[in-house]
């Protein structure tokens, strides 16, 4: 018992060390359920808080909290809502610091808190504002005590085309185009705003001589939070395009121009060409004979003029024919548009039978629209058989001719002096008579 007694007496002993221990702990475990309300938002109602907020959707309240973008250009209004235990703190000074992307600080400033406790500044981003995440810290110090908030924004266009480019009328990518085609416009569309927003795309193109000839408008179109579109709005190419290096650009509007929309982003442009249909075409225009009649041996020389009556430059092969029998071939390795080129074939008549032969010249080209004018048909050629005797050179022809006429007038002479002389006779008789 007695032993029993004594380790009673060791037990409460150890109890009554532990129990000052389990009460501090206690207290600390209540104590700390007390001072604890709940998540952040709850807790910035004990002591002092700041939460700094700006104009954008949304705005970014609450503790460390990011707000919508900012474009350049635009004004950028900082609140910060300083409390003591959840009430405002009247006439306190706020220090606000923003840095861009690069860690630049590109405004500082300060204000005194209102009635309701918020401190505001303003400023305008530059026109060439540094695109990304810019940061803000707001401070201030509540009873010796200095508490900050931190709110981070982007910069950029809020809504922004970010490529251009042009396709067929199947969908492939195409920078050269002819009058009357389906262009199609890509137009890749980026909305980096926290909401959703309205915008209209306006598409204009000016051709070479910097007349608009194709204008569209994709009118109120929804697009959500932080998503890339792509748009492929087309038209057809108008008759009147001048040829030449085209220039399609596109800009989104928060309406249409018409009904007062403002530009969200600039322009995006990009090129493309409009060329002239190239067609293939030539034409045999001409054919002229040196002689449409000749002995066997003797050679006719037949002059061709090829003209390019197309838009292509052009290399073919031009042969000439007597009725279905080939005299030659010439190659012809360039013709520009819009010129011609005279050729001479010899034709040696030599092995050629006696008889009348059609002369033909022929020009084909692949893909020529108009094939039935690169053949031309010329009149006939008369090859004879070579006289039994050669010919008389010229002088000694007309030496003969000369001799024949004058000893014809020579006759002649001689014949009428004859006659004369036997009229004259008996006339002189009978004047004699009379005498
Ligand atoms: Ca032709």
């Amino acid at each position: 018992v007695l032993l029993g007694g004594e380790n009673m007496q060791e037990n409460w002993k150890g109890a009554r060390k532990t129990i000052p221990v389990v009460m501090i702990l206690l207290i600390i475990l209540v104590g700390s359920m007390l001072l604890y309300n709940g998540p952040a938002s709850v807790r910035a109602n004990s002591g002092a808080v700041i939460d700094v907020f700006d104009n954008a959707t949304p705005s970014g309240i609450g503790i460390n909290e990011s707000s919508g973008p900012f474009a350049p250009q635009q004004l950028v209004i900082l609140y910060a809502n300083v409390t003591y235990n959840g009430a405002p703190v009247e006439n306190k000074l706020v220090a606000f610091e923003v840095t861009d992307p690069t860690g630049n600080i590109i405004f500082s400033g300060s204000n005194a808190t209102d009635a309701n406790g918020i401190a505001t500044v303003r400023f305008r981003l530059a026109t060439n504002a540094t695109f990304g995440t810019w940061t803000v810290i707001a401070s201030v110090d509540v009873a010796q005590v200095a508490v900050h908030d931190y709110l981070w924004f982007r910069v950029g266009w809020i809504i922004m085309i970010t490529n251009i480019t042009t396709l067929n009328a199947e969908l492939k990518p195409q920078t050269v185009f002819h009058r009357q085609d389906v262009i199609v416009f890509n137009l890749t569309l980026e909305n980096i705003a926290l909401t959703n927003k309205t915008c209209t795309i306006e598409v204009d193109v000016e051709d070479a001589a910097q007349y608009s000839i194709i204008q569209l408008e994709l009118t109120d179109l929804t697009l959500a939070s932080g998503k890339n579109y792509v748009l492929t709005p087309s038209r057809e190419i108008p008759i009147t395009a001048a040829i030449g290096l085209a220039t399609v650009s596109a800009a989104p509007y928060t309406a249409s121009i018409e009904s007062g929309g403002v530009l969200y982003s600039p322009a995006i442009s990009t090129t493309f060409e409009i060329a002239l249909v190239q067609v293939p075409d030539i034409a045999v225009t001409n054919i002229r004979l040196s002689s449409t009649s000749v002995f066997i041996g003797q050679t006719v020389q037949i002059n061709v003029t090829i003209a390019n009556t197309g838009t292509e430059v052009v290399a073919f092969n031009v042969s000439t024919f007597y009725n279905n029998s080939l005299i030659e071939t010439i190659p012809v390795s360039i013709l520009e548009p819009a010129s011609h080129v005279p050729l001479t074939f010899m034709w040696n008549t030599t092995s050629v039978a006696e008889g009348y032969y059609q002369i033909s010249a022929s020009a084909p080209l692949p893909g020529d629209p108009t094939p039935w004018d690169n053949t031309l048909v010329d009149g006939f050629v008369q090859v004879k058989t070579k006289p039994p005797y050669p010919p008389l050179p010229f002088p000694l022809l007309w030496l003969i001719v000369f001799m024949f006429i004058a000893a014809i007038i020579a006759a002649l002479l001689a014949f009428f002096l004859l006659w004369r002389r036997r009229k004259k006779k008996p006339k002189r008789y009978l004047y004699t008579a009379i005498m």
